[in-house]
């Protein structure tokens, strides 16, 4: 990887047209790509956003930019599957997870009260583990996890090896864990899926790694949510900054995760 010039490519779809104009979010996606690779990286991306459950998007974009900064490898987060035997269930599991990640129960509590509201934003929110407040400033918008990918043929040894199926919505959302938790001031994150399709979710953090609930919601349920625990005190502009615009690549092979 070292030396190659990379692309950062990205696509977001829409239903009703773009999510600027309040249309309604079908898909998103990441990849870092050599300038050969390019062709490939956009179609899957374009595939991606036209085969969603969500629904069938009126608006994709799909741009890809050069990047100007050396690309790290670092390595996945620990993997584990929990067994939740309802939505219920799953949400006091992940609230025992957040606390021993680190996270103060009542501000579990008082981020669980705005779920509803969060589920309505198209990136993260940052939720300071310090005041229990939003901190990320970004209102509907939030904060895109971006310039990241994690190439297939690593994530197939890597899975091979610890008998994990290959799922691709496994591996998108362990490369977002795994860079998100490789910013100092993030103690936590909580995520499941705003597929109706999809109830798996996961709460991830440095020690804790990436714990998966197997059940977060009911199948049909279109509301999802990722929020970040910040500590509220660290330089958050730093952590955004990083966020959106560090590249990384997650490799079985390459740096701890926390290399930040
Ligand atoms: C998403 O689809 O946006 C998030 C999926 C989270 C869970 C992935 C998994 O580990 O199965
Ligand atoms: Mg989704």
């Amino acid at each position: 990887m070292q030396g190659e010039t990379y692309y950062s490519v990205r696509m977001r779809a829409s239903q009703n047209g773009s999510h600027e104009e309040g249309g309604k979010h079908i898909s998103g996606g990441e990849r870092l790509s050599t300038f050969g690779g390019l062709k490939d990286a956009v179609n899957a991306l374009l595939d991606k956003g036209l085969s969603h459950s969500r629904g069938k998007p009126d608006f994709m974009q799909i741009q890809f930019e050069y990047v100007d900064d050396p690309i790290r490898a670092i390595h996945p987060l620990q993997i584990e599957t929990n067994d939740a035997n309802s939505a219920e269930d799953g949400k006091a599991l992940a609230t025992e997870l957040l606390q021993q990640a680190g996270v103060p129960g009542d501000v579990i509590e008082k981020a669980f009260r705005r779920i509803d509201e969060f589920s309505e934003v198209r990136g993260a929110v940052l939720f300071d583990v310090r005041s229990g407040k939003r901190v990320d400033e970004r209102k509907e918008k939030g904060v895109r996890v971006s310039r990241l990918d994690w190439p297939d043929a690593d994530f197939r040894e890597w899975a091979a090896k610890r008998g994990v199926p290959l799922n691709s919505r496994m591996k998108e959302a362990l490369a977002v864990a795994t860079k998100v938790c490789g910013h100092p001031a993030v103690i936590a994150e909580l995520c499941w899926s705003d597929d109706p399709d999809y109830i798996t979710g996961y709460v991830a953090g440095k020690k804790l790694g990436y714990q998966r609930i197997t059940k977060m919601k009911e199948y049909g349920d279109e509301s999802g949510c990722r929020v970040f625990f910040v500590d509220g005190s660290a330089d958050l502009n730093d952590c955004i900054s990083y966020l959106e615009k560090k590249p990384l690549f997650i490799q079985a092979g390459g740096e701890p995760w926390n290399c930040h």
